[in-house]
Parts: structure tokens; C-alpha cells; sequence
């Protein structure tokens, strides 16, 4: 065995010293203590909370580090399959707090941290987010690694070590300004593995040969090197010593520090800049949120990621000596959206130049790999590359993809030969000017499976989008995996009171294991003592907010109103403007009010946040709006406490932990058709908040888990869009009057110059309304105001939030996980036995 070929004097010697981990608050301190002073080289006299951040990073980090080499050292010698998870984006947030949950051991480090002198929360909030991620697909990663390693499935996570994550969002004067956010300054979570360097090849050209055998044989020459160096980022599981590896990619030039020759042909100016270029291609995460733009640097950052990863998960595989054949068996990928799609003709190309094997040998063994998540039917987010830039960058994988293609459509032709227009509409080429490489095709064919993340979105990518890949594959290639979320972070760590309250009704912390476990809490819906601290602990959620909000902005919110909330990437689908001219029309109606009238209605706080994409000028207008209004109605006399409105900056993952827990309503309100799922709908409920809804995504699924009574849904379906948006272009429609009352108040310029939301209102009155905000608009108010109706009666507010989060067991990522490793990558876990 391997473990045999290190002689026995010298694993002896290795056991001797295998360092001990802390266990006690005093031996914590040591830990911590010896880390500011030696590795931090601090003392007791500067060290701040950064520092004690710093201290207990460390002390955990040791901690974590033991059985992360045990994990990888059992996945090796075990040699299960194991899971690749290919995404561009992992929205990862702080991982202290995490660590300290999953590990154990956070009440030790409490102890001892009080006996330094610093407050655990205090030390927990010096961390900077990792955000290497823009929404949901990067946040959806990271819950998936968070629930890989709580089941203990042999699992990796690859992606780019982005220098730069998503941009920090500043609002000056209403607007939205990007701030760089360069995070790793300090950053103890990552290990560089100086020695795990994979050279990638751009540009050049290809030649061809013919072998001793006589056989053509195809070889990518020439162009540029650049060199991927692996980060290894511990993810550890929650109640098991499980640690799995998420490896990010860091680029850099090739030939090392510097090319010496054009250094001492004194051309030093060109060799730095070779370096930069090369540092350039993992500088920076884009940030666009369902949305693609073609650039190049793009190609480049993918290309480079998937090359680096393929060369990692082959070398791994074949240390273990297996015939090719036996790949698919042990090695499942999963492609997170078609942003990795470059991983097919990649690892086409390796076995057949490379490895030498068949065309046909080579291709059903990649075909076997890869399974594809697709995670939007927007036009504008499907990706799709120019011919002539694949060319020039990527010729060899170019000629790939028209040998895949020419398969297929000679395959589909035998199949439907009286088909005339089938093949140009399923061919991965569109016939453009240029030709363009439809990813998503290709994802499809080079995989054996394809899921959506919620039913009506599995649904509909099999009507739409891969309507003719339904007849050519038949329906059982394509399948629905609902999202999901971590518990962990998202119930326990965000809301600990609440957890601890379950808990205790409970009998522990097993439902973090399992959520199904939460449905015992209906047995309780009825306690009064569990009521009443349900609802406390709701109350000082919001107090905890809206003390907050005070910090940031200054302006006083009171608790006890209905806090509303809408917080998510900006974006025109997801309807922030539908929220904002609701927002209006309150205000219109409050100033219209008689003081009796103002009596009855419940204070509200309507509370925005998240980033527009810099590019997107309609988002940011909508931001704009929403500050404009907030100016408005938080000063004005009339209104009082009966409405606020708040933008919160910067709006991220460790915000989203104090703000889930706080809301009573939130807003998940896109055309119906076009979220594929949403997961921060989960969050909210979970945390015990009613939500307001369309019939989309998994806002439909939730309804069916919770009941109907629980939700407030509202607004035309998915199958009736087409209709509306084809009566909006020619002819039969009248803009709905209470919604062109506020676009009269805003053309009047009660929110200041109103030429500034020209083009935001012209989109609905005169360019189609393609959101169909209008359609919907009279359906949600009436339902804001059925919401005001219901929290007046706190009793049943109070029912239906107990009844929902003991209802909300399905939405755990551990079902998930569970789901895509029987369905599509046919692993198990591999649970680690205590001796190991
Ligand atoms: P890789 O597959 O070579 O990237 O290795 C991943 C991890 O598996 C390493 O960090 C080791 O912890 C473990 N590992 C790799 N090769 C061996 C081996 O030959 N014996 C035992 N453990 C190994
Ligand atoms: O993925 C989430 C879903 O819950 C959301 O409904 C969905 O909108 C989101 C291109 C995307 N889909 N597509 C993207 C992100 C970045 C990019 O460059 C597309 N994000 C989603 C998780 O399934």
C-alpha cells in the first residue's frame, strides 16, 4: 500500500509530533496567543481586534488543517469517485464563524478571547467577506460545498482565485458608486500551493501529423503560456471530521518572475508587462449577474480555469493507474451554468492528442462526465462566442467543437430525416454574422444530464430553450434538482436565538443535520410560552437591524413596524421598479389621508439593497429612484413613522445574515418565467418572514410545502406572459390608472429632476412594458394591502410564521446534494471512521 512505502523509524518519527488540537479555553489561548506573538509578530500591546481576528483564524485554521490532511489522505487511499464542481463564481462570505460552527469548539474560543479582552462578535465582523461571486449561482456553490462536506461526499470545488470579488457598492448622492475590493490582504483561509503549477496554452496554431501507425493525429503549437498556480481553500463539514478542498486558480506569467532575455536585452518595461497580462486573466470577477457581454478576457479567465482543472482532475486520476475507461466511473463534473462548458472539448482534446485514444473511445468517456446545470432561460445571459475570436484563441478547441457538431448533426439527421429546419436550429453553430458557438448546446451535448434548480424552470428549459433536445435525447436526460440552502449559516449562524429555541423544543441540533426534523415544530404552534419567545426573538432581530440602519444612515426606524424588504441583485426581471412605484403609490395614498384614517394603517419600512451591474444603466436609474424616494418620504412631516424608506449599501453575504432573520415581509417578485429559482426566498422563510410572490421559480414549490394560506402570491403566470407581451406591442392595453398616477407624481418632479427616470417609465408606457409591470401592478398592490390587513392581527401573523419555517425541511442543500449525487453523479459519501 502506499502508507507502506514510508519505513517504519520514520513514521514513528511522524507520529510522535502529530500536533494535538486545542481543546479547553486555556489551551484556545495558547494557541491564539502563540499566533500573534510568533506568526503575527504582535503583542499584547498592539494587538487590536484585527490582530485577535487574526489569533483565533489561526487557532481554528490549525484545527482545521489536521483533518483536512486526513480527509484528503482517506479520499486518496479509498479512491471512490469523486466530485468535481466546476464554477466561476463561489460567494463564500466570512468563514470564522463558520469554521467555529462546523469544527466545534466556538464556546472555548469565546471563553478565552472575554479572558483577552475582546467580544466574539466583535472579532467575528473584522473579517473580510470572500465574494467571489455576484448572486445566487455563486452563493448556490457555496452552500453546495458547505453540504458536500457535511455528507461526507469525496468532493472538490474548482474555481478562480479572483484578486479582485465583486465591487463594494458605495451610494453617494443617490447613486451607486463601485469601490475595487481587493480582500487578500490577510487572508488565513488559503493555502499557496507554490509546487501545483499547471502551464496553459492560448493563441498558436495547429499542425497535423501522421503517426508510426499512419494515423492523423492533430497538435496545437505555438502562442503564449500562462502558468496557473492552485490555492487550496479547506471546507470543512458540519458534525463530521470531513474537510474538503475547493482549489481556486491564480494566473501568472509563465517563464517565472520575469523573461530574462528581454530583461537583459533591456526591454524590462515589456517583460513586466508580459507578467501583468498574464496576472491579468484572475485579476478581476466580472460583475454581471445574468448577463454576458463576449469579451475576451472573459474566454481567456475561462478557458484558463477549466485547462488548469482538467489537467489537476487527470493527473489525480491517472496516479491511480485504471484504464481510461474507468474514468467515468470515478471522476462525476458538474458544469455550473455553461461558464465551464470549455471543460468538454478540453478533455476531448487531452484524451485524443494527448492520451491518444479513438475519437469515439475518447468521446463516451467525456460524455459520460459531465453533468449541466443551467440556471437562466434570459436571452442576454445564454452564452455565446464568436467564431473568429474561438479562432484566434482557442483554434484547436474550435476544430473540436465542429467535430462534435458535425457528429451530432449527422446523428440527427439519420434520426429526423423529414425534419428540414431542425439540424440549423440544434447546431452548436448559429449561422450569424459572425458565427457564434452556442455554449449552452454544447453543454447539453457533451453532457449525460441536464437539471434546472426548481420545477417550473425544469420545466420550461424543456419547452424552450431545449425543446428539440427533448426529441432528440427524449425526456430522461433532462431533470429538475429544487435549490437549496445551508442551514447552517443560514438558520443557526444568522439567527442563533431562534435556532436555540428549536433546539430546545427539539431536543437538539440533529434538524441541522436534517430539516425534514423542523415539521415536529407544529406540535408547538399552539404554546404560548413558544409563541411568545418566537416572537421576541423576531422583535430583537429587527431591533438589531434597525439599530443598524441608524449607524449607517442615520435615519431612526421604528421596530415594531412591518419591515419589507427587497434585497437582490438589481435587475429589471426581478421588478425592484414594480416594489419602488408601489412604494409611491403608499405615499400618495398616505398623503391623502385622514388622521383616521392614518390610525388603522400599519407603519411600514420598505428596505432595498444590492448591486446594479456597472454597466446596467436601467438598474442603476432604479437605485437612483429608490434613494430619491427615500429623500422624500423619510423627511416629510405628513407621513411620520407610517413609511421609511431605506437603500442599504453594499449589500452582501454577511449583511444578508442580519438581514434575513429580520424581515417580516419579503419581496420575490419577478415576471412570472424568468427566476429560475431564487434561494434568499428560503432564507427569509426560514428565519420565520412571510414572503410576497410571484407563481415563479421556487416561490411555487415553497407555496406547496408551506400551504397557500402563508404566502402572499399575486400576478399573471408564466403560460400567460407571451399573450400580455404580444398585446402590449400591438394593440389591445391601457396602462393601469393607479400606476399612471405615480408616473405622474414622478414626472411633476416630486423626487426631484424628473428627466432622470424618463427612460425607466417610457420602458413601461411606451416601449412595451417587456416586465409587464403594468399587468401586474393593480394585483400587487391589492396584495400589499391584504398584507397590511393581516399583520393587524398579530395572533395569526404569528401562526402562519411558525406554521412556514416548520414546513421549510425540503429547502436544506443537503437534499440537494443528496439528489444530484443518486440522480446524476452516482457517488456516496465516504464518512470517516474515527481511528483515521
Ligand atoms: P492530489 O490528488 O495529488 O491532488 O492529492 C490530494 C491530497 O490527497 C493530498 O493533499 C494528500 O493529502 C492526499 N494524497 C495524495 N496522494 C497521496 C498518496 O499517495 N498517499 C496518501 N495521500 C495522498
Ligand atoms: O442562479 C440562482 C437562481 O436561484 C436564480 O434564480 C438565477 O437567476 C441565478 C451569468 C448568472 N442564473 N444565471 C446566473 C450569473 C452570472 C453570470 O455571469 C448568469 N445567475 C443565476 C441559483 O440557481
Amino acid at each position: 500500500s502506499v502508507e507502506a512505502s514510508i519505513p517504519e523509524p520514520q513514521r514513528a518519527a511522524w507520529k510522535k509530533f502529530t500536533p494535538k488540537p486545542f481543546d479547553t479555553a486555556e489551551e484556545f489561548n495558547a494557541e491564539a496567543v502563540r499566533h500573534i506573538e510568533t506568526t503575527l509578530a504582535r503583542s499584547m500591546y498592539n494587538c487590536d481586534e484585527g490582530a485577535a481576528y487574526a489569533g483565533t483564524a489561526l487557532a481554528f485554521r490549525d484545527r482545521l488543517v489536521l483533518d483536512w490532511n486526513k480527509t484528503q489522505q482517506a479520499q486518496t487511499f479509498k479512491d471512490q469517485k469523486r466530485v468535481y464542481y466546476l464554477s466561476l463564481e463561489f460567494l463564500m462570505g466570512r468563514a470564522l464563524d463558520n469554521a467555529m460552527l462546523n469544527i466545534g469548539k466556538k464556546d472555548v474560543a469565546v471563553k478565552g478571547l472575554s479572558d483577552l479582552g475582546f467580544r466574539m462578535e466583535d472579532i467575528i465582523s473584522q473579517e473580510h467577506d470572500a465574494a467571489l461571486g455576484n448572486g445566487g449561482l455563486g452563493r448556490l456553490a457555496a452552500c453546495f460545498l458547505d453540504s458536500m462536506a457535511s455528507l461526507n461526499y469525496p468532493a472538490w470545488g474548482y474555481g478562480l482565485r479572483y484578486r479582485y470579488g465583486i465591487f463594494k457598492q458605495e451610494i453617494i448622492d443617490g447613486y451607486q458608486v463601485e469601490v475595487p475590493d481587493y480582500w487578500l490582504d490577510f487572508n488565513p483561509w488559503e493555502f499557496a500551493r507554490h509546487d501545483i503549477t499547471v502551464d496553459v496554452q492560448f493563441y498558436g496554431y495547429v499542425s497535423k501529423y501522421q503517426d508510426d501507425d499512419g494515423k492523423n493525429v492533430s497538435f496545437w503549437e505555438g502562442g503564449e503560456i500562462v502558468q496557473a498556480c492552485a490555492y487550496d481553500v479547506p471546507i470543512a463539514g458540519y458534525g463530521t471530521s470531513t474537510v474538503n478542498n475547493l482549489r481556486l486558480w491564480g494566473s501568472k506569467a509563465a517563464s517565472g518572475e520575469f523573461d530574462f532575455q528581454k530583461f537583459n536585452s533591456g526591454e524590462y518595461e515589456s517583460s513586466v508587462a508580459d507578467q501583468q497580462r498574464a496576472e491579468t486573466i484572475s485579476a478581476v470577477l466580472y460583475p454581471n449577474d445574468n448577463l454576458e457581454r463576449g469579451k475576451e478576457l472573459r474566454l481567456k479567465q475561462q478557458y484558463f480555469w477549466c485547462a488548469a482543472s482538467l489537467f489537476d482532475i487527470v493527473r489525480r486520476f491517472k496516479k491511480t493507474q485504471r484504464p481510461w475507461k474507468d474514468f467515468p466511473n470515478q471522476v462525476a463534473i458538474q458544469l455550473n451554468d455553461t461558464h465551464p462548458t470549455l471543460a468538454i472539448p478540453e478533455l476531448q482534446r487531452i484524451l485524443i492528442d494527448q492520451e491518444g485514444l479513438d475519437w469515439d473511445e475518447a468521446w463516451s468517456i467525456v460524455s459520460k462526465t459531465f453533468g449541466y446545470t443551467n440556471h437562466t432561460v434570459l436571452p442576454e445571459a445564454l452564452e455565446k462566442w464568436s467564431v473568429p475570436l474561438f479562432q484566434h484563441l482557442l483554434p484547436r478547441h474550435l476544430q473540436i467543437i465542429y467535430d462534435i457538431n458535425l457528429q451530432f448533426l449527422q446523428y440527427v439527421e439519420r434520426n429526423f430525416p423529414k425534419e428540414r429546419d431542425i439540424l440549423s436550429r440544434v447546431s452548436i453553430i448559429e449561422e450569424a454574422n459572425p458565427k457564434m458557438v452556442r455554449m449552452a448546446y454544447l453543454a447539453v451535448i457533451g453532457s449525460h444530464k441536464v437539471n434546472g434548480v426548481a420545477e417550473l424552470h425544469s420545466d420550461l428549459i424543456k419547452t424552450t430553450i431545449f425543446k428539440d433536445f427533448v426529441k432528440i435525447y427524449g425526456p430522461d436526460k433532462f431533470t429538475n434538482v429544487t435549490n437549496g440552502i445551508t442551514p447552517r449559516r443560514w438558520l443557526h449562524q444568522a439567527n442563533p436565538r431562534l435556532s436555540e429555541l428549536i433546539a430546545s423544543k427539539l431536543g437538539g441540533y440533529d434538524f441541522l443535520k436534517d430539516l425534514t426534523l423542523l415539521h415536529k415544530l407544529e406540535a408547538y404552534v399552539d404554546d404560548k410560552d413558544f409563541r411568545k419567545e418566537f416572537q421576541e426573538i423576531k422583535y430583537a432581530n429587527k431591533v438589531r437591524l434597525a439599530k443598524y440602519i441608524k449607524d449607517t444612515l442615520g435615519v431612526s426606524v421604528n421596530p415594531s413596524a412591518l419591515f419589507d424588504v427587497q434585497v437582490k441583485r438589481i435587475h429589471e426581471y426581478k421588478r425592484q421598479q414594480l416594489n419602488i412605484f408601489g412604494v409611491i403609490h403608499r405615499y400618495l395614498a398616505i398623503k391623502a389621508m385622514s388622521p383616521e384614517e392614518k390610525k388603522k394603517l400599519a407603519p411600514r419600512v420598505s428596505i432595498f439593497g444590492g448591486k446594479a451591474a456597472p454597466g446596467y444603466w436601467m438598474a442603476k436609474t432604479v437605485i437612483h429612484l429608490v434613494n430619491q424616494v427615500g429623500k422624500v418620504v423619510n423627511s416629510d412631516k405628513d407621513v411620520g413613522d407610517l413609511l421609511k424608506v431605506i437603500y442599504l449599501e453594499d449589500y452582501n453575504v454577511s449583511k444578508a445574515e442580519i438581514i434575513c432573520p429580520a424581515s417580516d415581509i419579503s419581496e420575490h417578485i419577478s415576471t412570472a418565467g424568468t427566476e429560475a429559482s431564487g434561494t434568499s426566498n428560503m432564507k427569509f422563510v426560514i428565519n420565520g418572514g412571510l414572503i410576497i410572490g410571484t407563481c415563479d421559480g421556487a416561490n411555487i414549490e415553497i407555496t406547496r410545502e408551506i400551504g397557500e394560506n402563508n404566502i402572499f402570491l399575486f400576478g399573471n403566470l408564466a403560460e400567460d406572459v407571451e399573450e400580455l407581451r404580444h398585446s402590449h406591442m400591438y394593440g389591445t392595453y391601457t396602462l393601469d390608472p393607479s400606476l399612471a398616477a405615480v408616473f405622474d407624481s414622478i414626472q411633476s418632479g416630486t423626487f426631484g429632476d424628473a428627466g432622470a427616470f424618463t427612460s425607466l417609465v417610457n420602458g413601461i408606457v411606451d416601449h412595451g412594458d417587456y416586465y409587464l409591470v403594468s399587468d401586474d401592478f393593480a394585483s400587487y398592490c391589492k396584495t400589499q394591502d391584504l398584507i397590511d390587513e393581516a399583520y393587524r392581527n398579530q395572533d395569526e401573523w404569528l401562526t402562519k410564521a411558525i406554521t412556514s419555517v416548520a414546513r421549510m425541511g425540503f429547502f436544506s442543500s443537503d437534499r440537494c446534494i443528496d439528489e444530484y449525487a443518486e440522480m446524476i453523479w452516482n457517488t456516496e459519501p465516504l464518512v470517516p471512521s474515527k481511528d483515521e
